[in-house]
């Protein structure tokens, strides 16, 4: 990988080309040991046509949904639905930003169990599309920055997470909460092998601490623009984080567990250095490999031709969110 930089250690625009390139968590890979000759994918039965651009691609079919719309908030722009479905991190669908989209098919998202469980006095396991059919979801608007620095607005819907775990009634040793996505890797082929995931262990898994979960920001999205996920968003049930980095929106979730100690989370397994538990979107704290003081917003232009825009503390939802961080130092606790 050739990345030309300057003595500043801050690489401009220009420095960079592609940025995208740069900017690529798939850097990790190379410490890994599994250079770009190792990505390539194997070729026995199932996974063979993995990546092939032949398919019938954007294989998710989705369907309305019967919503409380919320009102679009005046001078925002809302990231255009196809960028929103076709610009996508889901390894285990593929690891480049279309992959997923064109592997959408393999997902079933229909039926779908989730658990809720663990430090509780009542554990239940919940009939996605019976919740799906039969409530009338709440749409939320929120920003979502990726720690790529690249950032969408996207139209969510669904219902507040705190309202799924106070169901289940958790216990006072439920301290953390801790996710996970399906695994299955006839319908996520990524799973198959580490180098067709990006060097993940599947299945994927994330946590949170228990007073950020039941914080009304954090959010179970079954829908996006009105309709039901497509699969290459998580499909059907996926949290959403809006001022954490976008790695800790876990998708295609199958449980959810109450537990006493800090859950391990992927990004933070796999680079300890780069990702850490909270990832909350902090301009000030610069990841190792480039700055987080700005972003790419995808609006109506590509990637390349987004414009670049500052980064907010937590994302701009710091008066929802700052008071669960008091008193931790925010450049230790990244
Ligand atoms: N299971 C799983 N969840 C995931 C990921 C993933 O690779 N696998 N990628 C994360 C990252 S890095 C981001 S930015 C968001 C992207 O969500 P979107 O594709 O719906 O915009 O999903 C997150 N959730
Ligand atoms: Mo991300």
């Amino acid at each position: 990988m050739l990345i030309k930089r300057r003595s500043s250690h801050h690489p401009t625009e220009q420095d960079v080309t592609p940025e995208a390139v740069y900017q690529d968590r798939r850097l990790i890979l190379k410490g890994l040991g599994l250079g770009a000759a190792t990505l390539a994918f194997p070729t026995q039965a199932g996974v063979l046509d993995l990546f092939s651009a032949d398919k019938p691609t954007l294989g998710a079919t989705t369907r309305p949904l019967n919503i409380h719309a919320a009102t679009r908030p005046e001078g925002v722009i809302i990231t255009p639905e196809e960028k929103a479905t076709t610009h996508n991190n889901f390894y285990e669908l593929g690891t480049d930003k279309g992959d997923p989209a064109r592997n959408a098919h393999y997902l079933k998202p229909e039926p779908w169990q989730l658990r809720v469980e663990g430090e509780v006095a009542k554990p239940f396991t919940l009939d996605v599309w019976d919740l799906i059919n039969k409530s009338t979801l709440e749409e939320r608007i929120y920003r979502l920055r990726c720690v790529e620095a690249w950032s969408m607005v996207l139209p969510w819907s669904g219902i507040s997470l705190a309202e799924l775990i106070r169901r289940a009634e958790p216990n006072s040793r439920a301290k953390f909460v801790a996710f996970e996505t399906l695994y299955d890797p006839e319908q996520l082929p990524g799973q198959a092998s580490r180098s067709l995931g990006g060097g993940i262990d599947y299945p994927y898994v994330e946590g949170l601490r228990i007073d950020e979960a039941m914080n009304p920001l954090s959010f179970l999205a079954m829908g996006l623009y009105g309709k039901t996920l497509p699969a290459q968003n998580g499909a059907p049930i996926r949290l959403v984080v809006p001022w954490k980095y976008g790695f800790k929106s876990i998708k295609s979730i199958v449980s959810i567990r109450l537990v006493e100690e800090r859950p391990p989370t992927t990004w933070n397994l796999l680079a300890s250095n780069e990702y850490g538990f909270y990832a909350n979107v902090n301009p000030q704290v610069d990841h190792p490999r480039w700055s987080q003081a700005s972003e790419r917003f995808i609006g109506e232009g590509g990637i390349f031709g987004a414009k670049r825009q500052p980064t907010l503390m937590f994302n701009g939802y710091a008066d929802e969110v700052a008071s669960l961080y008091q008193g931790m130092d925010l450049r230790k606790w990244y």
